[in-house]
């Protein structure tokens, strides 16, 4: 099988695709940046992401970049973690305006109602619309549960479960009864656990 390598920092976005590859259970290797010492805008690092940005995931001679993308492409890669819904499922559309949604709404909502812009743009300007929007729909998608596609647990939980987790710690969204109990379900799988004690590990080495 091609080696599997992820650039990673710990933790970050990259813990993101961390738990996604502790979810598949193939091996991997991690080879690791400090962004504090600017490893990530060194040449040998700008020529896997020229973005400068980790995650990049290397899977033999294929580069990939962007959370979300690396959580689709190794669900699909690796159909028999069943964490993908496969083209031709009807799921699939639901599936994969999760896994978009999360760096195209959520994470965009937050950011700007952290760093505030001086004017606000009008809603129909920002993809996101408004925040309190953006929030009615999440809290909606994982009332009922256990996942964001019913007892199939995706790609697309790791994405806006990740989403969900990062903004409530570092308060960037509402603790709302929806979220808690979603991460809280989220917080039992094993596969979170270890990419978790691994990151932090990692972070005080
Ligand atoms: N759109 C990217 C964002 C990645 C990102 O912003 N990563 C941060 C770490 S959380 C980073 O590499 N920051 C270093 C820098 O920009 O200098 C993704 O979703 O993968």
């Amino acid at each position: 099988m091609a080696k599997l390598t992820l650039y990673h920092a710990a933790p970050s976005r990259s813990s993101i695709t961390r738990w996604m590859l502790e979810e598949i259970g193939e091996p991997y290797d991690i080879h690791l940046l400090s962004l504090n010492k600017g490893d990530n805008r060194a040449p040998d690092y700008l020529a896997i992401n020229p973005m400068g940005k980790v995650p990049a995931l290397k899977h033999g001679d294929v580069v990939i970049t962007e959370a979300a993308a690396i959580c689709a492409y190794l669900a699909d890669e690796f159909p028999r973690a069943k964490l993908n819904v496969p083209v031709g499922d009807p799921r699939r559309g639901v599936y994969l305006k999760w896994l978009f949604f999360g760096p195209s709404c959520i994470e965009p909502a937050m950011i700007d109602r952290a760093a505030p812009r001086k004017e606000e743009p009008r809603r129909a300007m920002l993809g996101y619309g408004d925040f309190d929007t953006v929030m009615d729909v999440v809290a909606k998608a994982v009332s009922k549960g256990p996942y964001l596609l019913g007892d199939q647990f995706t790609a697309a939980d790791v994405v806006i479960g990740s989403g969900l987790r990062w903004g409530m710690l570092f308060k960037l969204m509402p603790e709302r009864p929806e979220f808690l109990a979603y991460v809280g379900r989220l917080a039992s799988r094993p596969a979170l656990q270890r990419s978790e004690a691994q990151d932090k590990e990692l972070a005080a080495a």
